[in-house]
Protein backbone atom coordinates (compact mmCIF):
# COMPACT_ATOMS: atom_id res chain seq x y z
CA UNK A 1 0.00 0.00 0.00
CA UNK A 2 1.13 3.35 -0.59
CA UNK A 3 -0.40 6.63 0.69
CA UNK A 4 0.54 10.45 -0.78
CA UNK A 5 2.36 12.26 1.49
CA UNK A 6 3.99 16.05 1.61
CA UNK A 7 6.61 14.83 -0.24
CA UNK A 8 5.17 12.10 -2.45
CA UNK A 9 4.91 8.68 -2.77
CA UNK A 10 5.25 7.00 0.76
CA UNK A 11 4.86 2.89 0.31
CA UNK A 12 4.20 1.78 3.93
CA UNK A 13 5.02 -1.32 5.48
CA UNK A 14 3.54 -4.07 4.46
CA UNK A 15 1.87 -4.65 8.13
CA UNK A 16 0.10 -1.49 8.08
CA UNK A 17 -3.20 -1.97 6.80
CA UNK A 18 -3.88 -4.84 9.39
CA UNK A 19 -2.42 -3.08 12.64
CA UNK A 20 -4.17 -0.16 11.64
CA UNK A 21 -7.36 -2.18 11.59
CA UNK A 22 -6.55 -4.13 15.08
CA UNK A 23 -6.03 -1.22 16.97
CA UNK A 24 -8.85 0.80 15.60
CA UNK A 25 -11.28 -2.44 16.92
CA UNK A 26 -9.38 -2.45 20.13
CA UNK A 27 -9.45 1.59 21.00
CA UNK A 28 -13.48 0.94 20.02
CA UNK A 29 -14.24 -1.82 22.64
CA UNK A 30 -17.24 -1.07 24.94
CA UNK A 31 -16.79 -1.31 28.71
CA UNK A 32 -19.38 -2.66 31.17
CA UNK A 33 -19.51 -2.71 35.27
CA UNK A 34 -18.61 -5.67 37.12
CA UNK A 35 -21.90 -6.57 39.12
CA UNK A 36 -22.77 -7.19 41.77
CA UNK A 37 -20.55 -4.51 43.46
CA UNK A 38 -20.63 -3.60 47.35
CA UNK A 39 -22.77 -0.41 46.47
CA UNK A 40 -20.55 1.72 46.88
CA UNK A 41 -18.91 1.87 43.69
CA UNK A 42 -18.67 0.26 40.80
CA UNK A 43 -15.34 -1.94 39.11
CA UNK A 44 -15.55 -1.59 35.27
CA UNK A 45 -14.77 -5.00 33.07
CA UNK A 46 -11.97 -3.62 30.83
CA UNK A 47 -8.53 -1.28 31.97
CA UNK A 48 -9.71 2.11 30.45
CA UNK A 49 -5.79 2.76 29.18
CA UNK A 50 -3.25 0.18 28.73
CA UNK A 51 -0.26 0.33 26.71
CA UNK A 52 -1.99 -0.94 24.01
CA UNK A 53 -4.01 2.16 23.56
CA UNK A 54 -0.91 4.21 22.69
CA UNK A 55 -0.93 5.43 19.21
CA UNK A 56 0.82 3.57 16.40
CA UNK A 57 2.37 6.17 14.64
CA UNK A 58 4.25 6.96 18.14
CA UNK A 59 5.67 3.33 17.90
CA UNK A 60 6.30 2.17 14.12
CA UNK A 61 7.68 3.79 11.26
CA UNK A 62 5.22 3.32 8.52
CA UNK A 63 7.81 4.42 5.95
CA UNK A 64 8.86 0.76 3.70
CA UNK A 65 11.98 2.66 2.80
CA UNK A 66 13.19 3.14 6.20
CA UNK A 67 11.21 0.06 8.04
CA UNK A 68 11.61 -2.44 5.45
CA UNK A 69 10.69 -5.13 8.13
CA UNK A 70 8.14 -2.94 9.66
CA UNK A 71 9.27 -3.41 13.49
CA UNK A 72 8.19 -1.26 16.50
CA UNK A 73 10.31 1.50 16.60
CA UNK A 74 9.69 2.88 20.26
CA UNK A 75 7.85 0.55 22.98
CA UNK A 76 5.56 1.83 25.29
CA UNK A 77 5.22 -0.35 28.25
CA UNK A 78 2.81 0.99 30.90
CA UNK A 79 0.11 3.56 30.93
CA UNK A 80 -0.65 4.40 34.66
CA UNK A 81 -1.53 6.85 37.27
CA UNK A 82 -3.52 9.31 35.13
CA UNK A 83 -4.16 12.92 36.58
CA UNK A 84 -7.95 13.48 35.66
CA UNK A 85 -9.87 16.44 34.49
CA UNK A 86 -13.99 17.42 32.29
CA UNK A 87 -12.76 19.48 29.37
CA UNK A 88 -14.35 20.93 26.53
CA UNK A 89 -17.53 18.37 27.63
CA UNK A 90 -14.73 15.11 27.58
CA UNK A 91 -13.23 13.26 29.91
CA UNK A 92 -9.61 13.80 29.65
CA UNK A 93 -6.67 11.93 31.35
CA UNK A 94 -3.34 13.37 31.95
CA UNK A 95 -2.12 9.65 31.57
CA UNK A 96 1.72 8.52 32.62
CA UNK A 97 3.34 7.00 29.54
CA UNK A 98 6.38 4.71 30.24
CA UNK A 99 8.78 3.95 27.28
CA UNK A 100 10.55 0.83 27.46
CA UNK A 101 13.38 3.22 28.32
CA UNK A 102 11.89 3.37 31.65
CA UNK A 103 11.09 7.58 31.33
CA UNK A 104 7.60 8.38 31.86
CA UNK A 105 6.00 11.28 30.15
CA UNK A 106 2.52 12.91 30.19
CA UNK A 107 0.18 12.40 27.44
CA UNK A 108 -3.79 13.33 27.20
CA UNK A 109 -6.09 10.69 26.43
CA UNK A 110 -10.01 11.46 26.01
CA UNK A 111 -13.45 9.40 26.08
CA UNK A 112 -16.86 10.65 25.54
CA UNK A 113 -18.18 8.71 28.27
CA UNK A 114 -15.65 8.49 30.52
CA UNK A 115 -15.30 4.36 30.82
CA UNK A 116 -14.11 3.63 27.20
CA UNK A 117 -13.22 4.22 23.83
CA UNK A 118 -10.02 6.97 25.53
CA UNK A 119 -7.55 7.59 22.74
CA UNK A 120 -4.37 9.51 22.95
CA UNK A 121 -4.52 12.77 21.61
CA UNK A 122 -1.72 13.08 18.64
CA UNK A 123 1.40 13.90 20.37
CA UNK A 124 2.71 13.60 24.02
CA UNK A 125 2.81 16.79 26.01
CA UNK A 126 6.20 18.63 25.60
CA UNK A 127 6.78 20.15 29.38
CA UNK A 128 9.21 22.92 29.63
CA UNK A 129 12.30 22.30 31.42
CA UNK A 130 13.69 23.94 34.18
CA UNK A 131 17.62 24.98 34.43
CA UNK A 132 18.05 21.38 36.07
CA UNK A 133 16.23 19.30 33.44
CA UNK A 134 13.75 16.51 34.66
CA UNK A 135 15.35 12.95 34.28
CA UNK A 136 12.00 11.33 34.81
CA UNK A 137 8.37 12.77 35.32
CA UNK A 138 5.17 11.34 37.12
CA UNK A 139 1.91 11.45 38.23
CA UNK A 140 0.80 14.24 37.32
CA UNK A 141 -2.16 15.80 39.66
CA UNK A 142 -4.67 18.20 37.53
CA UNK A 143 -6.21 20.99 39.33
CA UNK A 144 -9.10 23.47 38.05
CA UNK A 145 -7.67 26.87 40.49
CA UNK A 146 -10.19 29.28 41.03
CA UNK A 147 -7.31 31.52 39.48
CA UNK A 148 -8.54 30.31 35.82
CA UNK A 149 -5.48 28.17 35.38
CA UNK A 150 -5.43 24.25 34.90
CA UNK A 151 -1.94 23.53 37.24
CA UNK A 152 -0.46 20.27 36.81
CA UNK A 153 1.69 19.07 39.60
CA UNK A 154 3.44 16.07 39.63
CA UNK A 155 6.94 14.55 40.51
CA UNK A 156 9.87 15.49 39.04
CA UNK A 157 12.76 12.64 39.66
CA UNK A 158 16.56 13.61 39.40
CA UNK A 159 19.95 11.98 40.35
CA UNK A 160 21.02 12.75 43.74
CA UNK A 161 24.51 14.09 42.81
CA UNK A 162 25.25 13.88 46.16
CA UNK A 163 25.27 10.28 46.53
CA UNK A 164 27.40 7.86 44.00
CA UNK A 165 24.83 5.09 44.18
CA UNK A 166 23.32 5.00 41.15
CA UNK A 167 19.79 4.44 42.19
CA UNK A 168 19.90 7.51 44.38
CA UNK A 169 17.60 10.17 43.61
CA UNK A 170 15.61 13.02 44.71
CA UNK A 171 11.75 13.77 44.40
CA UNK A 172 10.34 17.03 44.02
CA UNK A 173 6.77 18.54 42.83
CA UNK A 174 6.99 20.15 39.62
CA UNK A 175 4.27 23.17 38.72
CA UNK A 176 3.23 23.72 35.54
CA UNK A 177 -0.12 25.26 34.65
CA UNK A 178 -2.16 25.76 31.27
CA UNK A 179 -5.43 26.86 29.55
CA UNK A 180 -5.94 24.21 26.86
CA UNK A 181 -3.81 20.74 28.56
CA UNK A 182 -1.51 21.27 25.11
CA UNK A 183 0.60 24.23 25.98
CA UNK A 184 2.10 24.28 29.87
CA UNK A 185 4.05 27.19 31.02
CA UNK A 186 6.70 25.78 33.50
CA UNK A 187 6.79 27.09 36.92
CA UNK A 188 9.52 27.14 39.50
CA UNK A 189 9.81 23.37 41.52
CA UNK A 190 8.35 23.69 44.92
CA UNK A 191 10.56 24.89 47.40
CA UNK A 192 10.24 23.24 50.86
CA UNK A 193 11.81 22.33 53.60
CA UNK A 194 11.74 18.75 53.49
CA UNK A 195 14.74 16.85 51.27
CA UNK A 196 12.06 14.76 49.35
CA UNK A 197 8.43 15.85 48.06
CA UNK A 198 6.06 13.47 46.14
CA UNK A 199 2.44 13.23 46.04
CA UNK A 200 1.74 17.11 46.18
CA UNK A 201 -1.61 18.03 45.21
CA UNK A 202 -2.90 22.05 44.41
CA UNK A 203 -6.40 22.61 46.62
CA UNK A 204 -9.15 24.30 43.83
CA UNK A 205 -9.36 27.15 46.03
CA UNK A 206 -7.41 30.31 47.41
CA UNK A 207 -7.36 29.83 51.23
CA UNK A 208 -6.62 33.22 53.09
CA UNK A 209 -5.70 34.15 49.60
CA UNK A 210 -2.78 31.66 49.22
CA UNK A 211 -2.21 28.78 47.29
CA UNK A 212 -2.46 25.92 49.78
CA UNK A 213 -0.59 22.74 48.81
CA UNK A 214 -1.17 18.87 50.16
CA UNK A 215 2.11 17.71 50.43
CA UNK A 216 4.02 14.59 51.21
CA UNK A 217 7.42 15.11 52.83
CA UNK A 218 10.09 12.31 52.96
CA UNK A 219 13.14 12.10 54.43
CA UNK A 220 14.26 9.52 51.33
CA UNK A 221 13.62 8.69 47.86
CA UNK A 222 11.44 5.18 49.15
CA UNK A 223 11.33 5.87 52.79
CA UNK A 224 9.20 8.70 53.93
CA UNK A 225 10.89 8.11 57.46
CA UNK A 226 10.12 10.56 59.83
CA UNK A 227 7.83 12.30 57.07
CA UNK A 228 4.95 11.35 59.05
CA UNK A 229 1.59 11.58 56.60
CA UNK A 230 -0.19 13.77 54.22
CA UNK A 231 0.89 18.00 54.74
CA UNK A 232 -0.78 20.90 54.14
CA UNK A 233 1.45 23.71 53.40
CA UNK A 234 0.62 27.21 52.01
CA UNK A 235 2.02 29.33 48.78
CA UNK A 236 1.76 33.08 48.81
CA UNK A 237 2.86 33.67 44.81
CA UNK A 238 2.78 30.61 42.76
CA UNK A 239 5.45 31.88 40.19
CA UNK A 240 8.16 31.53 43.55
CA UNK A 241 6.18 28.34 45.32
CA UNK A 242 8.02 28.72 48.46
CA UNK A 243 5.77 26.15 51.23
CA UNK A 244 5.26 27.92 54.58
CA UNK A 245 3.21 26.63 57.32
CA UNK A 246 3.40 22.78 56.01
CA UNK A 247 1.81 20.56 58.88
CA UNK A 248 0.94 16.97 58.71
CA UNK A 249 -3.45 16.71 58.86
CA UNK A 250 -3.33 12.69 57.87
CA UNK A 251 -0.82 10.78 59.97
CA UNK A 252 0.43 6.90 58.97
CA UNK A 253 -0.41 5.06 62.37
CA UNK A 254 0.50 1.52 63.16
CA UNK A 255 -1.22 -0.95 61.98
CA UNK A 256 -3.12 0.17 59.60
CA UNK A 257 -3.30 -0.27 55.65
CA UNK A 258 -1.37 3.55 55.83
CA UNK A 259 1.21 1.58 58.67
CA UNK A 260 4.37 2.76 56.08
CA UNK A 261 3.65 5.60 54.03
CA UNK A 262 0.39 7.30 52.75
CA UNK A 263 -0.17 10.05 49.70
CA UNK A 264 -2.75 12.40 48.89
CA UNK A 265 -4.55 11.31 45.21
CA UNK A 266 -6.58 14.11 43.06
CA UNK A 267 -7.45 17.64 44.33
CA UNK A 268 -10.34 16.91 46.57
CA UNK A 269 -13.88 17.04 45.54
CA UNK A 270 -16.13 19.99 47.31
CA UNK A 271 -19.41 18.73 48.79
CA UNK A 272 -21.98 20.42 50.95
CA UNK A 273 -21.06 18.32 53.89
CA UNK A 274 -16.92 18.80 53.75
CA UNK A 275 -14.20 18.51 51.18
CA UNK A 276 -13.78 14.40 50.31
CA UNK A 277 -10.77 13.18 49.62
CA UNK A 278 -8.87 10.10 48.20
CA UNK A 279 -5.44 8.71 49.23
CA UNK A 280 -3.39 6.07 49.05
CA UNK A 281 -1.95 4.11 52.05
CA UNK A 282 1.24 1.66 52.19
CA UNK A 283 1.78 -1.13 54.48
CA UNK A 284 4.67 -3.41 53.90
CA UNK A 285 4.71 -7.62 53.73
CA UNK A 286 6.60 -10.59 53.48
CA UNK A 287 5.28 -10.04 49.98
CA UNK A 288 6.60 -6.51 49.64
CA UNK A 289 4.48 -3.24 49.53
CA UNK A 290 0.87 -3.17 49.25
CA UNK A 291 -0.98 -0.14 48.24
CA UNK A 292 -4.69 0.06 48.86
CA UNK A 293 -6.66 3.61 48.16
CA UNK A 294 -8.93 5.28 50.93
CA UNK A 295 -10.66 8.06 51.49
CA UNK A 296 -11.08 10.82 54.16
CA UNK A 297 -13.04 14.46 54.65
CA UNK A 298 -12.10 17.73 55.26
CA UNK A 299 -14.14 20.60 56.90
CA UNK A 300 -15.22 22.68 54.60
CA UNK A 301 -14.16 25.79 56.61
CA UNK A 302 -11.23 24.24 58.04
CA UNK A 303 -9.20 22.21 55.13
CA UNK A 304 -6.65 21.00 57.74
CA UNK A 305 -9.46 19.51 59.65
CA UNK A 306 -10.23 15.76 59.15
CA UNK A 307 -13.58 15.31 59.81
CA UNK A 308 -14.61 11.70 58.70
CA UNK A 309 -12.30 8.80 58.21
CA UNK A 310 -13.31 5.22 57.70
CA UNK A 311 -11.35 2.25 58.94
CA UNK A 312 -9.26 0.47 56.30
CA UNK A 313 -9.19 0.68 52.59
CA UNK A 314 -11.73 2.01 50.31
CA UNK A 315 -10.32 -0.21 47.21
CA UNK A 316 -7.22 -2.77 47.17
CA UNK A 317 -5.93 -4.77 44.15
CA UNK A 318 -8.53 -7.57 42.71
CA UNK A 319 -6.72 -11.09 41.90
CA UNK A 320 -6.07 -9.34 38.17
CA UNK A 321 -4.83 -5.57 39.15
CA UNK A 322 -2.15 -7.41 41.90
CA UNK A 323 -0.17 -8.51 38.32
CA UNK A 324 2.20 -6.16 37.00
CA UNK A 325 5.42 -4.43 37.00
CA UNK A 326 5.07 -3.00 40.75
CA UNK A 327 2.54 -5.73 42.14
CA UNK A 328 0.22 -5.32 44.39
CA UNK A 329 -0.53 -1.78 43.83
CA UNK A 330 -3.48 0.84 43.48
CA UNK A 331 -2.91 4.04 43.09
CA UNK A 332 -5.42 6.78 41.99
CA UNK A 333 -4.08 10.43 41.08
CA UNK A 334 -7.40 11.48 39.60
CA UNK A 335 -11.40 11.71 39.44
CA UNK A 336 -13.37 13.57 37.75
CA UNK A 337 -17.28 14.48 38.90
CA UNK A 338 -20.11 15.16 36.85
CA UNK A 339 -22.89 17.65 37.57
CA UNK A 340 -25.44 14.74 38.27
CA UNK A 341 -23.24 13.82 41.17
CA UNK A 342 -21.47 10.69 39.45
CA UNK A 343 -18.00 10.60 39.82
CA UNK A 344 -15.12 8.94 37.81
CA UNK A 345 -13.15 7.23 40.20
CA UNK A 346 -9.69 6.83 37.61
CA UNK A 347 -7.31 4.38 39.38
CA UNK A 348 -4.04 2.08 38.12
CA UNK A 349 -3.04 -1.06 39.02
CA UNK A 350 0.74 -2.30 40.14
CA UNK A 351 1.87 0.71 38.28
CA UNK A 352 1.21 -0.78 34.68
CA UNK A 353 -2.30 0.01 33.61
CA UNK A 354 -5.12 2.52 34.25
CA UNK A 355 -8.89 1.74 35.36
CA UNK A 356 -12.03 3.36 36.05
CA UNK A 357 -14.61 2.46 38.95
CA UNK A 358 -17.68 4.69 39.23
CA UNK A 359 -19.93 6.54 42.19
CA UNK A 360 -21.94 9.18 43.10
CA UNK A 361 -21.19 12.05 45.13
CA UNK A 362 -23.97 10.61 47.62
CA UNK A 363 -22.53 7.42 47.90
CA UNK A 364 -18.92 8.47 48.82
CA UNK A 365 -20.22 10.72 51.71
CA UNK A 366 -22.78 8.09 52.96
CA UNK A 367 -19.62 5.77 52.90
CA UNK A 368 -17.26 7.81 54.76
CA UNK A 369 -19.92 9.21 57.57
CA UNK A 370 -21.41 5.90 58.05
CA UNK A 371 -18.46 4.08 58.07
CA UNK A 372 -16.90 3.05 61.47
CA UNK A 373 -13.31 4.79 62.15
CA UNK A 374 -10.71 2.64 63.05
CA UNK A 375 -10.54 1.90 66.40
CA UNK A 376 -7.28 0.14 66.70
CA UNK A 377 -7.65 -3.01 67.70
CA UNK A 378 -9.30 -6.65 66.48
CA UNK A 379 -11.44 -6.34 69.70
CA UNK A 380 -13.27 -3.25 68.88
CA UNK A 381 -13.82 -4.54 64.90
CA UNK A 382 -15.35 -7.61 66.69
CA UNK A 383 -17.68 -5.41 68.70
CA UNK A 384 -17.91 -3.49 65.46
CA UNK A 385 -19.63 -6.36 63.96
CA UNK A 386 -21.26 -7.67 67.27
CA UNK A 387 -23.00 -3.64 67.33
CA UNK A 388 -24.03 -4.57 63.36
CA UNK A 389 -25.39 -8.05 64.15
CA UNK A 390 -27.77 -6.84 66.78
CA UNK A 391 -28.94 -3.78 64.98
CA UNK A 392 -30.28 -6.41 62.48
CA UNK A 393 -32.07 -8.59 64.54
CA UNK A 394 -33.76 -5.48 66.45
CA UNK A 395 -35.40 -5.58 62.72
CA UNK A 396 -36.85 -8.46 63.02
O1 LIG B 1 5.18 1.95 42.88
C1 LIG B 1 4.08 2.42 43.61
C2 LIG B 1 4.05 3.95 43.64
O2 LIG B 1 5.24 4.41 44.31
C3 LIG B 1 5.35 5.80 44.48
O3 LIG B 1 4.36 6.29 45.34
P1 LIG B 1 4.73 6.76 46.85
O4 LIG B 1 5.61 7.93 46.71
O5 LIG B 1 3.49 7.14 47.59
O6 LIG B 1 5.40 5.58 47.46
C4 LIG B 1 5.26 6.53 43.14
O7 LIG B 1 6.43 6.27 42.41
C5 LIG B 1 4.07 6.06 42.32
O8 LIG B 1 4.20 6.57 41.01
C6 LIG B 1 3.99 4.55 42.24
O9 LIG B 1 2.78 4.17 41.62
Amino acid sequence: MSITKKGGEMKMIPQYESLMKEHKDFLQLKNGPVLPSNGIYERYQNPVVTAAHAPLHWRYDFNAETNPLGLERIGVNATFNPGAIKFNGKYVLAVRVEGNDRKSFFAMAESPNGIDNFRFWDKPVVMPQLEEPDTNVYDMRLTKHEDGWIYGVFCTERKDKSNPDTTAAIANAGIARTKDLVKWERLPDLISTSGQQRNVVMHPEFVNGKYALYTRPQDGFIEVGKGGGIGLGYVKDITNPVLEDEKIINHKAYHTIYEMKNGLGPAPIKTNEGWLHLAHGVRNTAGGLRYTLYLFMTDLNDISKVIHQPAGYFMAPNYKETVGDVPNVLFGNGWITDDDGKVYIYYASSDTRSHVAVSTVERLLDYVKNTSEDKMTSADSVQNIIKLVDHNKNLD
